[in-house]
């Protein structure tokens, strides 16, 4: 499934107001500077064995032609690279033409760029040619990387002259404050492991807004940010950075009032010609939820009517039956896979979402619309377990399909009682006829767990599954993985994954709002 939506003469509808607010709460960056830690050649160029060699002999270490070095700096990081070459041998004759390579992990170092057939453009993959044309050289590159590994390969020299690589460093860049967290110290080691390579992960993701990724795509997600948002709450608390972006979704919508899926941030805001169905009802959820952390009324009072006609629009998709019509299920997102049927998620998702619009209307003490919204959940409850609840299977059914991702948004949506829940949850994972794609499917996973007090079976997944990652490399949490398929992608090529991805940040919300305190209602 590609997500591709362009729509002609798309004009989004702008609000000054908010969006002059949003540009006075940008976040101040803050910058660190690192060294590797590390540096090894891979035997050939993309092949995944190495030598080893210590850090000590860089300065020495001189590349011929069709050499590659490979820097290790230790940890996954974000910012701006700066290199100082030079030469040993005769006087350089020729420029030195290098092949920079970034990579979040250490499997994409020997990956070769030229394999990549997929739908997204492959100018996200971070590599460049560099040509030095005189010797010794400072080159500071000027874009941002997001990456663990740097692989230098010599592309040409001389017969006349090697390179050496001096020194490498790499000014960090993030508005994450680590001076507002401290590391878990929960007696068990493994998920205090997964709770801070999920807050490196969303420290990572937090830039002038909330980045879905900040090796791809650098942009501002709706279903994104209420992860990153919820496990902001619990770490690094910069309630600003949040109300930001929902303002910047607020002021840049669709020509209809809709809520785009992306908000591009620069040169100006604009709203993403996408429109995904869950990711504009994740507005309402996100506001309500910033509203308990911080009871912000300014907040509120402009983007109530926002999130309501989020809410308006949706029920406008309802059929006869009480189902969503088709476009409303086609317009869904849930999870990249593409066999999924939606019905069932969709119609979870709005559910889900009505619980949250109806908190704001009591905040705002709007009483003739909230009892409207009740009543319109009460009716979408009924039609949901009349369409897609199998007595005699005791599990949900969308369209004859099942599914993890049905049981788990009809769980979180309450739509039946505690017992047959936790019946439908424990059958899950092994009745579903479509894998899980993403983290962010598993994050509801684990939520719809909680939620039908599988607190033994939510522990065990979240270990499993994004311990899993650490197991097999990851300094951040990934955008796709799946143990028994590690190549996956949405994609066509994991060369064009994400390895730092906000919709993978949430355990520490999960370990310190659910695992470490008794659990309270979501
Ligand atoms: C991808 C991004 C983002 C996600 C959308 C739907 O392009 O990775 O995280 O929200 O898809």
């Amino acid at each position: 499934m590609a997500l591709i939506s362009i729509i002609k003469d798309f004009h989004p509808l702008g609000n000054a107001k908010l969006l002059d607010r949003a540009a006075q709460l940008r976040p101040a960056l803050r910058h660190g500077v690192r060294e590797p830690i590390g540096g090894f050649k891979l035997k050939e160029r993309y092949s995944a064995e190495e030598d080893e060699i210590v850090l000590r002999q860089l300065p020495h270490l001189s590349l011929g032609k069709g050499e590659n070095l490979c820097l290790d700096f230790g940890t996954h990081m974000v910012g701006y690279i700066t290199l100082e070459l030079s030469y040993s041998g005769s006087h350089p004759d020729a420029p030195a033409y290098l092949k920079l390579k970034f990579a979040e992990n250490r499997m994409e170092l020997s990956e070769n760029s030229q394999d990549y057939n997929g739908w997204l453009s492959r100018s996200w993959i971070q590599e460049e040619y560099v040509h030095a044309d005189l010797l010794p050289a400072r080159i500071v590159l000027p874009r941002r990387y997001a990456f663990r590994y740097l692989k230098i390969t010599m592309m040409d020299t001389s017969p006349k002259y090697k390179l050496i690589v001096k020194h490498a460093e790499c000014m960090t860049e993030s508005s994450a404050d680590w001076s507002c967290v401290t590391a878990l110290d929960s007696g068990d080691h493994e998920l205090d492991r997964i709770h801070a390579a999920s807050l490196r992960t969303l420290a990572n993701c937090m830039q002038d807004v909330f980045e879905d990724g900040p090796k791809r795509d650098r942009r501002l997600w709706m279903g994104d940010l209420r992860l990153q948002a919820l496990t902001n709450y619990v770490s690094f608390k910069n309630l600003d950075l949040v109300k930001r972006c929902l303002y910047l979704f607020g002021g840049s919508r669709f020509p209809d009032g809709r809520v785009s899926a992306a908000v591009f941030t620069a040169p100006d805001v604009q709203a993403d010609d996408t429109f995904l169905f869950d990711y504009a009802l994740m507005f309402v959820v996100a506001l309500e939820e910033y509203l308990q952390e911080t009871d912000d009324q300014e907040t509120l009072d402009d983007l109530y009517d926002i999130a309501m006609q989020q809410v308006e629009y949706a029920l406008r998709q309802i059929q006869d039956d009480g189902t969503l019509n088709e476009q409303a299920v086609k317009d869904s997102f849930i999870d990249w896979c593409d066999e999924l049927d939606r019905s069932a998620c969709a119609q979870g998702v709005l559910i889900f979402a009505l619980r949250y619009a109806r908190r704001l209307a009591r905040r705002r003490n709007d009483w003739s619309q909230g009892s409207f919204l009740m009543q319109q959940q009460d009716a979408l409850r009924r039609a949901a377990v009349r369409h897609f609840w199998d007595e005699t299977r005791q599990l949900f059914v969308s369209n004859g399909q099942v599914s993890a991702a049905s049981q788990i948004w009809m769980v979180l949506a309450d739509v039946i009682e505690p017992e047959k829940a936790k019946k439908a949850m424990e059958q899950a994972l092994c009745a579903t006829e479509v894998p899980i794609g993403t983290p962010y499917l598993h994050h509801y996973y684990v939520m719809a767990l909680l939620r039908v007090r599988m607190r033994t079976e939510a522990v065990s997944h979240l270990k499993n599954y994004w311990g899993g990652m650490l197991d097999a490399g990851a300094d951040t949490f990934w955008e796709c993985w799946d143990g028994k398929d590690p190549g996956f992608s949405p994609y066509g090529g994991s060369v064009v994954n994400s390895y730092c991805h906000a919709w993978s940040c949430t355990p520490a919300y999960i370990i310190e709002r659910y695992l470490l305190k008794e659990a309270s209602d979501e």
